[in-house]
């Protein structure tokens, strides 16, 4: 989140899209209904399903799923040509003012540069047209023709409300309803806040999605601001935290990208990573990416790394082709994988097509789970009859499961969506053998190391220089783990301008910006710098006072960066530094600093000075063309799920979906046609289970017993279904049978000529644990994820029903 959890109750209006918030986050959805009841706030719902959040909602239309950036590029339209949005944010705050270089070009589904042999995009002509001094052109009045202003209302002028309705199925006045709500948040003094989550992240063109609300923000003037932002609500506890940790295939700590094997050495790594300003005067923040690289190899190798071997770069592994999970099982599919070590997942359960996953862990020399639980992975070997029909004695992997202990079990910080870190303490003492899990790896970590001491190995350097100065080695403890991240003074740090000292060597740092690129300084993770200072663990700090009644909390643990509570705060206050809204001031010139409700994220420029509020930028303006960072666009463009069921995209039939989505060929070849599936298959889940955890707990099983599936009236009377038959639906891929929940929630949708129906499938069945054995939903998911994030398509598919 830009935002954060309390800071939703600041919003005049809710919009829940993509996402069923009441249902999977209903602790946090308390700050919604918050600012419905003390607030006045409208609570607006847009989902394929009447769902629980849309039976407290002010307004609820169904989408079809798949089509929100058809929907959402049709509110753009809306706002521009009826001047709602913020002109003065729009023109100061955003990229709109500035050219475009000409060769850049949108036809007929395509932007310039693609090629279809590798399904990617040569983005150089997505960029600006740049001076000589390499600053980018721009023109304030908005008139040139290819300034960002101008291609954008031509790129959203296909989106007209008739469009809309023909792709999504929402009623044109439902449609235009949505606008004229989100269109009254263009005033200065209001505020909106869209709540989102699977429903926008798990398709094909997932990241678009999220872009195209992010656009409405900064057209609305809604970034920066209190009770707006960009707010993902994060699924697992702490999955924020492994993010900020680096543990995505492609990333090191902080949001710093993993080395490529282009990349051969440091300089052409750092260049390739530290941005040039590209407006005059800007902060452009990661222009300090070397000061957070070099400190983070300081963490990892101490004084093994120095200035001579590139602080450590060859250790460093250099990805080739981006080892995503899902290219990982493609690769296990093909007998490329001996072993696999995984570690609180369950992937024969939660990944997409389950029996491509079983095929591919049958190909393993060895399998290593790390788990409290006994998992479908676990015992994927195992016959359990259709719902996992297997030979086990055709299956040679050798399976060895290492008891873990789970949260509750161990101390630690866990990032919450709005990036707070907070301390929590054990409850009890983990049951029979189980470890917790850093004493699992570190366990294997030292005894690896042994062996490579005793007997050598190939690419001894990464684990021999590894640092690893931890009081039991065999058992690093979270709060020296988290120093660690933290960071400290390997020599006094000095202030460049004054010679002064400002760390002295051993000291926690309390700021990134005591960082240093000469191997003075050590920190795991720049972000988290400023978590464990010499005063101690801020993650553990407990002060709810709240000044300013905006809920920012500021003595409440600590939030990354530098417990800034909202992000881009400068952008709440007008150039000149007035707050766009006298109720939402966040931050106040005292003559010589920003300061007030929250941290300021921003430079000591003074008021009216010509630096832009997004720092993280090199042009420091929010982006409504996005130059360098998305695979399939510079602006989002609607595009089908790989399985659709019309068969053509209405826009441009050339190029049906996503044509730089993660797909391999022989999944591509096992998606499946409207002819033989063709009702619209989604999964989602349910308060009452934890994905496939709770069907071992009894209270769990007997509140939610059996895998059922929901289809819509009107199907079920046409296909002579009625509630509580037993159903089975199928997929190109394979088959579940389930009980049928027949119901009003589901509507049939009027597309593009066609009707489309849905069937909900919740996902949290399995054949392990005390809830009645069910079928696994991910038999029917297709193997094919999100251009940028590799996120599966569990959303929209196709399936066909019957009953059984
Ligand atoms: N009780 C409980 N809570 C949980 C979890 C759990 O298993 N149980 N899991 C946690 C995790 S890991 C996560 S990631 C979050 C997920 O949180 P959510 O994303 O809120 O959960 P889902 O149930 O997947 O809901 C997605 C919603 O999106 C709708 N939808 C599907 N496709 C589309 C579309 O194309 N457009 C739009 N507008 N809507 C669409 C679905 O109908 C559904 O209502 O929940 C977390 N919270
Ligand atoms: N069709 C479909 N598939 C989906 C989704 C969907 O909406 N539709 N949602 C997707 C999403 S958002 C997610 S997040 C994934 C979740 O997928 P998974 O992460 O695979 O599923 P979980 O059951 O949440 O957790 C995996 C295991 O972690 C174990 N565990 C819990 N605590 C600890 C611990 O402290 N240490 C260790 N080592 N293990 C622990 C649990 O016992 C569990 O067996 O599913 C995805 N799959
Ligand atoms: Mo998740």
């Amino acid at each position: 989140m830009t935002n954060h959890w309390v800071d939703i109750k600041n919003a005049n209006l809710v919009v829940v899209m993509g996402g069923n918030a009441a249902e999977a986050h209903p602790v946090g959805f308390r700050w919604a209904m918050e600012a419905k009841i003390h607030n006045g706030a409208k609570l607006i719902v847009i989902d394929p399903r009447f769902t629980r959040t849309a039976s407290v909602a002010d307004f609820y239309t169904p989408i079809r799923s798949g089509t929100d950036i058809a929907f959402l590029s049709g509110v753009l339209l809306y706002l521009i040509n009826n001047n709602k949005f913020n002109r003065e944010y729009v023109e100061a705050y955003t990229n709109s003012t500035l050219i475009v270089r000409e060769d850049f070009n949108f036809d007929d589904g395509l932007f310039s540069g693609y090629d279809a042999q590798t399904r990617k995009y040569d983005k150089t002509s997505w960029h600006y047209e740049l001076d000589d001094r390499g600053f980018a052109k721009r023109d304030l009045t908005l008139q040139h023709p290819r300034c960002v202003w101008n291609l954008l209302k031509k790129h959203v002028s296909r989106y007209t409300p008739e469009v809309v309705s023909n792709v999504c199925g929402t009623p044109q006045a439902d449609f235009l309803k949505v606008c004229e709500y989100i269109a009254e948040t263009s005033v200065k003094d209001k505020t909106a806040s869209f709540l989102y989550a699977l429903g926008w992240t798990q398709h094909s063109v997932g990241a678009q999605n999220i872009r195209t609300m992010a656009m409405i923000q900064l057209l609305l003037g809604n970034m920066g601001m209190a009770g707006g932002g960009v707010n993902a609500l994060r699924g697992h506890s702490n999955i924020q935290g492994l993010t900020d940790l680096g543990l995505l295939s492609q990333s090191l700590t902080g949001y710093m990208n993993l080395p490529n094997d282009g990349q051969a050495d440091i300089q052409t790594y750092l260049e390739a990573n530290t941005p040039k300003p590209l407006l005059e005067g800007q902060v452009n923040y990661w222009s300090n990416y070397p000061k957070f690289f070099v400190s983070m190899m300081k963490a990892f190798y101490g004084d093994k790394a120095t200035a001579e071997n590139s602080w450590g770069y060859d250790w460093l592994p250099k990805w080739d082709k981006g080892y995503d999970v899902l290219q990982y099982f493609e690769m296990m599919s093909q007998g490329k994988v001996n072993g696999y070590i995984c570690q609180g997942f369950n992937p024969v359960a939660s990944f997409p097509n389950k029996n491509k996953v079983i095929a591919s862990l049958s190909k393993l020399k060895f399998l290593v789970t790390v788990d409290p639980l006994n998992t479908e992975t676990s015992n994927f070997w195992q016959n359990h009859g259709e719902m996992n029909d297997v030979d086990p004695s055709q299956i040679q992997t050798e399976v060895f499961r290492l008891p873990s202990t789970c949260f509750a079990e161990e101390n630690g910080s866990i990032v919450n969506s709005g990036r707070w870190l907070q301390w929590h303490w054990k409850g009890a003492d983990a049951p029979g053998e189980a470890l917790n899990d850093g004493e699992i790896l570190a366990g294997i970590f030292t005894r690896m190391r042994h062996m490579y001491l005793r007997e050598g190995g190939t690419v001894p350097e990464p684990v021999l220089n590894m640092t690893w100065n931890f009081l039991t080695p065999d058992n690093p403890v979270p709060e020296e783990v988290a120093m660690e991240s933290n960071g400290k003074a390997l020599e006094d740090v000095l202030d460049p301008a004054t010679g002064a000292v400002l760390v002295k060597k051993g000291q926690q740092l309390s700021s990134f910006a005591q960082l240093r690129d000469d191997g003075t300084t050590s920190s795991g993770c720049w972000i988290f710098a400023g978590s464990w200072t010499p005063d101690g663990n801020q993650m553990a700090r407990r002060d709810n006072a709240d000044p300013s009644g905006l809920g920012n909390t500021l003595g409440w643990a600590w939030a990354w960066p530098l417990n800034r509570r909202i992000l881009y705060n400068r952008a709440s206050a007008d150039p000149q530094g007035k707050p766009w809204d006298e109720k939402r001031r966040l931050i106040s010139w005292d003559g010589a600093k920003w300061g007030g409700a929250d941290i300021a994220d921003y430079s000591t420029a003074a008021p009216g000075s010509d630096v832009g509020p997004f720092i993280m930028q090199p042009e420091g303006l929010g982006r409504l063309f996005a130059i360098d960072k998305m695979a399939e666009g510079p602006f989002p463009e609607h595009y089908e799920p790989f399985e659709t069921p019309l068969g053509t995209n209405p826009l441009h039939p050339n190029v049906v979906s996503n044509p730089a989505a993660r797909v391999f060929k022989d999944d591509l070849a096992a998606m499946g046609k409207a002819d033989k599936f063709p009702y619209v298959g989604t999964t989602y889940r349910l308060t009452e289970h934890f994905h496939y955890w709770t069907k071992h707990a009894l209270l769990n099983a007997i509140a939610q017993p059996e895998q059922f599936v929901e289809i819509g009236e009107k199907l079920a009377n046409s296909l002579g279904i009625v509630q509580g038959d037993t159903v089975k639906v199928s997929s190109n891929r394979g088959f579940i049978k389930a009980k049928a929940v027949v119901t009003k929630r589901i509507r049939q949708l009027d597309v593009d000529g066609k009707k489309v129906d849905t069937i909900g499938i919740p996902i949290h069945w399995g054949y392990e644990g005390v809830a009645k054995k069910g079928f696994i939903a991910n038999t029917l998911t297709p193997f094919v994820g999100d251009a940028n994030t590799q996120t599966p398509e569990f959303k929209a598919f196709l399936v066909n029903v019957e009953k059984v």
